[in-house]
């Protein structure tokens, strides 16, 4: 409880921080887009995990609140992006349950793309599998509302929730982020065979799939092979904060 109370506080005081990750093309190595995560100081001057603070955000309500300044923040540093003429570059952000129930939820996105004047496909939700089956009515409600004002959806950590395939027909999807844990493996094995069949999963349902947490030359021309568009990992780059990723792209135009 002290640990809630603290991030409350350090959220008020506007302490939490927004780092991005770079997600390149696999063909042209070009970045094309950013994960923003979230990064909260602590008193030893290290970062506190977001696998460690955001569940206690969730529990709390706090995520809504969090999760609104996440969007907004990440639309301003966008705009700020396409004005030195990153024009292609996009930015997906983690969207967790209690932010569907919010009922301000499709109306916040909206405004954020609207008052920093992006195109709404240059801003992607990522939801996992479990947000899916969390509550699929309200999750899907709110994704066809946002897709139909342009947004892009992808699913975050695709493989390892407890899910049904049929929600592949019932949302707006446009890609399938490979989980890490899939990706490590580039030997013939059975994460490798995975990795390729959601790969074609996704070839073949017309979404764009990206590799997460591709670390090795291997694991990229592997992907590469298998026919996926997309990957992020530390090979390219970790996440970082703004300042420093508008170095890596000038270093890497
Ligand atoms: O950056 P890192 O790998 O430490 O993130 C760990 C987890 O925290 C990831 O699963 C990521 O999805 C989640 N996370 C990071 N930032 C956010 C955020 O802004 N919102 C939500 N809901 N989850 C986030
Ligand atoms: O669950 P989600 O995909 O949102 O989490 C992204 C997390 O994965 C972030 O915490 C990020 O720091 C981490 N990550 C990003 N690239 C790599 C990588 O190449 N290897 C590992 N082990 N973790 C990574
Ligand atoms: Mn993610
Ligand atoms: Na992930």
């Amino acid at each position: 409880l002290g640990m809630i109370r603290q991030l409350r506080t350090d959220f008020a005081e506007r302490k939490l921080e927004l780092w991005y990750q770079p997600q390149v093309d696999l063909v042209s190595e070009r970045v094309v887009g950013m994960e923003a995560l979230l990064r909260w100081p602590s008193p030893d001057g290290g970062y506190i995990s977001p696998a460690v603070f955001v569940p206690l955000a969730e529990y709390s309500g706090l995520i809504i609140d969090i999760g609104a300044w996440v969007v907004d923040e990440s639309c301003s540093k966008l705009k700020q992006l396409h004005d030195k003429g990153y024009n292609d570059v996009r930015v997906a952000v983690n969207i967790s349950m209690p932010q569907f129930r919010d009922p301000d939820f499709v109306n916040y996105i909206k405004n954020a793309i609207v008052n920093h004047q992006i195109d709404p496909a240059s801003l992607e939700l990522e939801i996992t599998e479990s947000v899916v089956m969390d509550e699929p009515q309200i999750v899907i409600e709110s994704l066809k509302a946002l897709k139909a004002f342009g947004v892009t959806i992808a699913i975050d950590d695709f493989g390892t929730g407890f899910s049904s395939m049929s929600y592949l027909q019932k949302l707006p999807l446009d890609r399938l982020k490979v989980d890490r844990s899939f990706v490590n493996e580039v030997m013939p094995g059975k994460s490798a065979f995975i990795a390729e069949t959601i790969v074609t999963l996704g070839n073949r349902l017309g979404l764009q799939t990206i590799a997460e947490g591709v670390e090795k030359r291997e694991q990229a021309s592997y992907m590469l092979k298998l026919g996926c568009d997309e990957a992020q990992g530390y090979l390219y780059a970790k996440p970082m904060p703004f300042a420093d990723l508008l170095t890596f792209l000038e270093q890497h135009k």
